[in-house]
């Protein structure tokens, strides 16, 4: 028997895990209690780490085309079944013919941030989509053009604050995003418990809404105009006060006009809220001494996403609670690059445009919501060959159904993914990773979202069946380029070591030091020392980390500004153009009537993960279920009761789940949970397919999206709904 310290890679908690195994079997799994930032805590799904690695559906080897049936070939069979399908595609219609598809895994591997970069520049295309465009694409958008970079992200400075008000995140079940905090129900629990606040805006009465002190059931895709109205309110009854920040902050007059049309009572009918709540939500944020408001999917996944954002960005600064201990703060990776602070060059969008409908590019990627117009839509720089990456587009995207016809057109489909799944299973090439218990670990994109600044280093626990993820990225990298399937991978984390390095202030590190930094490393490791010494924390390195095995604390969020902005002004942004145009669209709600009939959400369950959470007995059953949850005043309208089975009809699609009658929904609101539909044929998921539910991407709407930022709408969507008999 031996113990081993890992951090969990199944969501942004990333929990520091103690396994203890016999061999190579997980026996048991409990939360390390040294972690600095977990302290023990762990969830349900932490705890199938072991089952997960061990899933014998996991893929051990590559899979080949052969006629309709996917079959185990070798490595190096696969590597060459890939050289000679770009190269026939690409001779056949150019570089830009191909493209790539990044799924959620990637920011929880070593591959994801350090890899994938150098793979996508090696193919040279502007086809890049990734989940990002039905996720958190608005917050990027908002902090890029706000602060000046789309990757510095604020964080509700949790366990100091003391008035929280959240729209569209559960984290109770979800366990938190844009915000690294494991325990995140203990911490919200220990700000009420200190005489804090929390409220909660969301459509359902949620788990996290239960603990809260007062729950807000917004109209679904409203919560910008909620949102708005606070900055309103807060210009009409003086309590603006920018504290410290006033010297950094550019455009506050400009904003007052923008937000003056949207009152409490202009908005109040649209949200179904009522302007007093309103009012006393701003009224209350103003009086806070350390107060933060926080959004997430709920309010992001709307045609209103990027204002949403931009209010609660604007709202912290209004208050004088961006970047002070309490309020909503930056972290500061350990990885991070040290940057000058003040003018820098911005953030700009629409570099280029999709194809087909001249979407603009947002952080190097074009919506995923065209993945399938590109693909489908003949003429020049038509998508032919599509490289998938930890993602499930076929049940992930908006108006799948469609998605999944484009996919299975393609001439050249390679997924880099351990399941054979709904997507997969379209593939002419399958290139499975080694499970999550044989590889080494570090959270990358993670250290700039955490609520306490600490860094972990996990090596691999076990021996891999195959090539490290690192190394199948970098052997992609090496075909994409032009170098061959016979090249050194090696090559490839020189060059991303040499990239990162000129990224690094003082314009850049020499070779020699670079090579001095990897002494003794190699692949990510050495790119993650390399980091981490040039870092913004003197003494880290790889060594010093593996001599922590719990992590090195770095101790509490400190505050930044001016340091952390790179603006054209040099100052916090609060009226760019691009948003002062977009408000016009939101102003026009005002003038609508509200929309009747049902509106459809998701929402996730404590024990599921997107798409591919369905696959470990434990997981599955309980109240992780595919149902649809209807009030029930609108049960009784449409004769349905309990167990009921339901026919939900959208503009794209239809789909049948069994009613769940329940007042956790507000009336008029439907819920349905995304990542199911296990029932697709040649996908190898026995587990997740005894219980298949329904895919509720099917009902998605590809054509709406949040203009700014390219973010799919996957919330408050029309449906009918009606007895299926
Ligand atoms: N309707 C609706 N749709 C949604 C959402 C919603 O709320 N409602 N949420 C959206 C959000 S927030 C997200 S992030 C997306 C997720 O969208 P995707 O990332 O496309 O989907 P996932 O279900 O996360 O699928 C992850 C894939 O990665 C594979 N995988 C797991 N671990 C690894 C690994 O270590 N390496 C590699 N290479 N692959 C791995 C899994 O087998 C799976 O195929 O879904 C979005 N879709
Ligand atoms: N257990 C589990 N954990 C996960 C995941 C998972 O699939 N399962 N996925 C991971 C991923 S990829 C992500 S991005 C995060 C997401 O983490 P969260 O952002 O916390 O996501 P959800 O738990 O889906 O909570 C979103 C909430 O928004 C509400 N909502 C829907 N529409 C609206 C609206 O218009 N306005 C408001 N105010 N609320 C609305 C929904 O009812 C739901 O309760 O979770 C991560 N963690
Ligand atoms: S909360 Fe997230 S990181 Fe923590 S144990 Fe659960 S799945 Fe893993
Ligand atoms: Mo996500």
């Amino acid at each position: 028997m031996r113990r081993v310290l890992r951090t969990c890679p199944l969501c942004e908690a990333t929990c520091g895990l103690a396994l203890t195994l016999d061999g190579d079997d997980v026996v048991r799994v409990e939360g390390d209690p040294d972690d600095p930032l977990s302290r023990g805590f762990l969830c349900p799904k932490g705890a199938t780490i072991g089952a997960l690695h061990a899933d014998p559906d996991r893929l051990r080897a590559p899979l080949i085309r052969r006629g309709d049936a996917l079959v185990e070939c070798t490595w190096e069979e696969a590597f060459a079944a890939v050289a000679e399908g770009l190269d026939r595609v690409v001779a056949a219609h150019g570089k830009e013919s191909m493209g790539v598809y990044l799924g959620n895994p990637n920011v929880h591997t070593l591959a994801g941030p350090f890899y994938v970069p150098a793979f996508v520049r090696a193919l040279g295309t502007r086809h890049v989509f990734s989940a990002s465009t039905v996720d958190q694409m608005p917050q990027h958008l908002a902090s890029g053009l706000m602060f000046g970079h789309p990757d510095r992200i604020p964080v509700p400075d949790l366990d100091r604050s003391d008035w929280l008000l959240m729209l569209g995140a559960n984290p109770v079940e979800s366990n938190g995003s844009l915000c690294t905090a494991p325990d995140f129900p203990g911490r919200l629990k220990a700000l009420r418990a200190r005489g804090g606040r929390l409220i909660v805006v969301d459509p359902r009465r949620t788990r996290t809404a239960d603990l809260a002190d007062h729950h807000v059931a917004i109209r679904p895709g409203m919560d910008a105009l909620l949102l708005w109205a606070m900055v309103q309110v807060l210009f009409a009854e003086g309590l603006v006060d920018l504290g410290d920040l006033a010297p950094h902050v550019e455009g506050v007059e400009a904003l007052r006009a923008l937000a003056a049309r949207f009152t409490p009572e202009a908005v109040a009918s649209r949200c179904r809220v009522p302007a007093g709540v309103i009012r006393e939500l701003a009224r209350g944020l103003a009086a806070a001494e350390r107060g933060c408001v926080y959004a997430r999917i709920g309010a992001h996944t709307t045609a209103f996403g990027s204002l949403a954002a931009w209010a609660v960005g604007a709202l912290n600064v209004l208050t004088g609670n961006l970047d002070r201990p309490g309020g909503s703060m930056f972290p500061r990776s350990a990885l991070g690059r040290p940057h000058p602070g003040g003018q820098g060059r911005g953030f700009a969008v629409g570099r280029w445009r999709s194809r087909v409908s001249g979407r603009p590019e947002v952080r190097g990627e074009v919506p995923t919501a065209v993945l399938a117009e590109e693909i489908s839509t003949p003429g020049a720089g038509q998508l032919r060959a599509l490289f998938t990456i930890a993602g499930n587009p076929a049940r992930s995207l908006p108006d799948s159904a469609r998605l999944e016809r484009a996919l299975g057109g393609l001439d050249l489909l390679v997924s880099v993914d351990p399941y054979l799944n709904e997507t997969t299973r379209l593939a002419d090439v399958v290139l499975p990773p080694p499970g999550p218990l044989a590889r080494a670990h570090y959270d990358v994109a993670f250290g700039n979202l955490m609520v306490r600044n600490v860094a972990r280093y996990t090596p691999p626990t076990l021996a891999a069946e195959g090539p490290d993820e690192c190394d199948i990225l970098a052997r992609l990298t090496l075909i994409a380029s032009g170098a061959g399937v016979k090249a050194d991978p090696a090559w490839v984390t020189m060059g991303v070591m040499g990239h990162l390095a000129k990224g690094a202030a003082g314009g850049g590190t020499s070779d020699a030091e670079i090579l001095a930094a990897s002494a003794g490393e190699s692949g990510p490791e050495a790119i993650l020392d390399l980091l981490l010494r040039t870092g913004p924390y003197p003494d880290l390195s790889l060594d010093a980390l593996r001599a922590a095995p719990s992590g090195v604390d770095l101790g509490p969020l400190r505050p930044c500004v001016p340091e952390v902005l790179s603006t054209r002004s040099g100052r916090i942004e609060l009226a760019p153009t691009l948003v002062a145009d977009d408000v016009e669209r939101l102003a026009a709600v005002l003038d609508e009537a509200p929309p009747e009939g049902l509106l459809l959400v998701g929402r996730r369950h404590l024990r599921s993960n997107n798409s591919w959470g369905h696959n470990v007995p434990r997981m599955a059953g309980g109240t992780n279920r595919c149902t649809l949850q209807m009030h029930p005043d609108d049960a009784a309208t449409r004769g349905l009761s309990d167990g009921d089975v339901a026919a939900i009809t959208s503009r794209v699609g239809r789909v049948e789940a069994p009613v769940e009658v329940t007042d956790r929904v507000a009336p008029g609101v439907v819920s349905l949970p995304h990542g199911w539909g296990h029932d697709a044929a040649g996908a190898r998921l026995s587990v997740a397919a005894k219980s298949p539910g329904v895919n509720s991407n099917l009902l998605t709407d590809g054509a709406v999206t949040d203009p700014l930022s390219g973010n799919a709408r996957l919330n408050g969507i029309p449906v009918r709904v009606t007895s299926a008999v």
